[in-house]
């Protein structure tokens, strides 16, 4: 529209000021035209009454004169004449103008004295009238009177108005032709093969190749096509080269790698795009609070944690909430940027949402509903009418966001975690032909809790149009279908693993979730100088050093954790002076008033507990709250002797891997909650039971006093575990199984 408004508007300007001025001078002269005409008629009528007025003045006959005002009386466009005797009183009037009598008129003795005609307009009420005085002059010369000739001036005007009428009438419609013309020949040039390339490339991304048309443009805008023409050509040639390449790779290699997995994407899904969904978006833009400067992050998430490997490893597009306070300033106009920011290897799509969206769907009912119903730990979840038509709401917004990037043919969308239960069936009412798979990242709780849940039965039913639902663990699995049993009309096969309902069948497994990990990359000369340089700034030398690190989540055992540690050291002393303690807690949903009020509580017990033991410069616990860059934590894992994982109830647990995963010379314990999912897989963690203070205490002391030998085979085994079962063989076994669904798979 601007660029229309910058090619017309210089136009219109120029022909709008030509009209303008070609108007005042066409009115101008036609002004003048119709005065010459007034007063030459004017002069006209009061000559022709000269010399009657004449003859009656000298005979001063008084009736002839009268009948000559009178005369006046029919004349159109005349207002009257006036007969005035040698003084200028008035001797006979028309009556039309009696009122013409009493109007103060300096120019009639002007003319008098002059004994000379004259014409001018005058004031007459509310109107101006044009008169013109004739003195009437005797033989002798001798002043005998004068005859006034008033004549009205308004179809003057009249005339003038209709002119500039019809003047303003062309230009209007001259402007229209023009803003016209210019649409049609702007829509001709420049629209219309723009609009067929954006179709063209439409097509294009969504696979849709049997509608792509050749292009028949000529010119510049042709050369242009053409170019595009060459390398869409070129990518559609790579992309499956690519893929048959990684159909030969995948066949050969065991263990599972970024490449591998790469492979087996590239090898399944073809041509098209993998789409992943989650609410918590894996890079965001924030504003630094002092400077403003934005700066980009990645979210202390297990998801993201998780996730993002895997779209590094194999392209496709993320959408999720674009919830940084900078974020819209790095997105193209489709709401997409390129990530990681240093290294683009996949597509960030973000959504907006405002503030009562992200209340009601986000703080209400995911974090205040679900989660706590998820989570067996006690704290009561919230379920409130108004959250839940907003978390349907963002759902919709969400499904309406993925299907604008759906491609033609054998869409698949990975959709993650509890914000999105509904998502799944909302996708499938417009596009039945996707492929969806829900991974379930917290736990599923058993059917009689499940059951609390307000609005149970849309949550199933809309879980229930995926293909594919993932849990980390089998207990989950079957805590699910035991809900679906009992809670909906639907059959579930046992055998298979699935729900039936009506023709759809979904497939529940438990596919326990990993890390990409620090595993086998050897620990570098810059990590072991951060190393050195925090033992110094934390005074760590010659102590044994735990770590937890941790979101502050009330399901993550912290304060637990705190606890135990107190009663270890009151439990045995000799550990005081020996024993540190470091937390790294990120704050989270810091909106919830349970968040807000365990951010207080945490900082209250170790500011109690480090007073309790204060001897010194030695504290036992070194809380540090802030959000930590991944790179930022790994030197943490690496100084630590022992990491702890309390957690009361955890789908999995990515700390505990990433802890294992970090330590490559097999060195460290983990203490792990045998209520996280990693506990079935890390058995040679040290299991503990964060509810039993005392238990969890005697569990420190054993860790801490673990033989070298004992530790070093704990470790290796885990790290096996882990190794074997990384972030690639998760995502690998997902996509796998969901391609298997697929009918129309390559
Ligand atoms: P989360 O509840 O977020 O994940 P978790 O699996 O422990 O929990 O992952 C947390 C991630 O955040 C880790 O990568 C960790 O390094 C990082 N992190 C923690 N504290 C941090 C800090 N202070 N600063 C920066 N980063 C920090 C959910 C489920 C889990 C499940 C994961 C993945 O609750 O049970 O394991 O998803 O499915």
């Amino acid at each position: 529209m601007k660029r229309i408004l910058l090619f017309i508007l210089p136009i219109l300007i120029i022909v709008s000021a030509a009209l303008t001025i070609f108007g005042i001078i066409q009115v101008k002269y036609e002004e003048d035209k119709l005065m010459d005409d007034l007063k030459r008629k004017a002069k006209t009528v009061a000559e022709s009454v000269e010399l009657s007025a004449r003859y009656a003045l000298i005979n001063n006959d008084l009736k002839s004169i009268k009948r000559l005002a009178e005369s006046f009386q029919k004349r159109e466009r005349m207002q009257g004449c006036v007969v005035y005797d040698k003084e200028g009183a008035i001797l006979a009037i028309t009556e039309r103008i009696s009122g013409w009598g009493q109007k103060d008129k300096p120019y009639v003795k002007d003319s008098f004295n002059a004994r000379a005609a004259r014409g001018g307009i005058e004031k007459f009420g509310d109107y101006s009238v044009y008169s013109y005085i004739l003195p009437i002059l005797g033989d002798d010369e001798s002043l005998l009177g004068a005859v006034e000739v008033v004549y009205d001036t308004s179809y003057l005007f009249t005339t003038l108005a209709v002119l500039w009428k019809r003047i303003s009438i062309t230009l209007i419609i001259l402007i229209v032709s023009i803003i016209g013309i210019a649409l049609l020949i702007q829509r001709q040039i420049f629209i219309l093969p723009v609009r067929r390339l954006t179709q063209w490339f439409t097509h294009f991304q969504k696979g849709e190749l049997e509608k792509l048309r050749p292009f028949e443009e000529k010119g510049e805008f042709g050369k242009l096509v053409s170019e595009v023409e060459q390398v869409a050509l070129g990518l559609r040639v790579a992309r499956k080269a690519v893929s048959e390449k990684a159909h030969a790779r995948i066949q050969k290699e065991e263990a599972w790698t970024e490449d591998k997995l790469r492979d087996l994407i590239h090898a399944k899904l073809g041509e098209n795009t993998f789409i992943v969904v989650s609410n918590r978006e894996p890079y965001m833009h924030v504003s630094n609070d002092i400077s403003g400067t934005p700066k980009c992050v990645r979210p202390a998430s297990g998801v993201v944690t998780a996730i993002d490997p895997i779209l590094r490893a194999c392209g496709g597009t993320w959408i999720a909430h674009g919830s940084g306070d900078a974020d819209r300033k790095f997105i193209n106009s489709k709401n997409k940027l390129g990530v990681p920011p240093e290294d683009n290897r996949y597509i960030l799509k973000r959504v907006w949402l405002n503030k009562e969206e992200e209340d009601g769907y986000y703080y209400g009912f995911s974090n205040e509903g679900l989660w706590p119903l998820c989570h067996v730990t006690h704290t009561r979840p919230i379920f409130r009418e108004t959250d839940w038509q907003m978390y349907k709401e963002v759902n919709q917004k969400f499904a309406n966001s993925v299907l604008e990037e759906l491609p033609a043919k054998n869409p698949f969308v990975f959709i993650q975690d509890y914000h999105f239960t509904l998502l799944a069936k909302m996708i499938k009412e417009k596009r039945p032909d996707v492929t969806i798979a829900l991974f379930w990242h917290i736990p599923w709780p058993n059917p009689e809790v499940f059951a609390i849940c307000p609005y149970q039965h849309e949550i199933l039913d809309g879980m229930l149009s995926c293909d594919l639902i993932g849990f980390h663990v089998q207990v989950h699995c079957n805590n699910f279908l035991d809900t679906a049993n009992r809670l909906i009309e639907c059959r579930v096969d046992t055998e298979k693993f699935s729900v039936i309902r009506g023709s759809r069948e979904t497939f529940v497994r438990s596919f326990p979730i990993s890390v990409d990990g620090y595993a086998n990359v050897k620990t570098t000369k810059a990590e072991t100088e951060k190393i050195e340089s925090i033992r110094h700034e934390l005074q760590l030398q010659d102590k044994i050093v735990a770590v937890g690190v941790d979101r502050i989540d009330y399901t993550k055992g912290i304060v637990e954790r705190i606890l135990a540690i107190d009663r270890f050291l009151e439990k045995y002393p000799q550990y005081k002076d020996k024993f540190v303690f470091i937390q790294l807690a990120a704050p989270s949903r810091t909106h919830i008033k349970r968040y807000h009020d365990l951010i207080g509580e945490i900082d209250e017990l170790v500011e109690k507990k480090n007073w309790k033991y204060s001897d010194g410069i030695w504290r036992p616990i070194i809380y540090l709250k802030r959000y930590f860059s991944p790179e930022e934590v790994k030197p943490y894992y690496l100084l630590a002797d022992i990491c702890i994982v309390s957690s009361l109830h955890d789908g999995m647990n990515l700390v505990a891997k990433e802890y294992v995963s970090s330590r490559s010379d097999s060195s460290g314990a983990l203490m792990l909650s045998r209520f996280t999912g990693a506990a079935r897989e890390l058995t040679d963690a040290v299991q503990i039971n964060p509810y039993s203070i005392e238990e969890f205490a005697d569990a420190i002391k054993f860790t801490v006093e673990m033989p070298v030998e004992e530790r070093l085979r704990r470790m290796q085994n885990m790290r096996k575990i882990v190794a074997e079962n990384n972030i690639y063989r998760w995502a690998g076994n997902i996509i796998t199984e969901l391609t298997a669904l697929n009918k129309n798979q390559p």
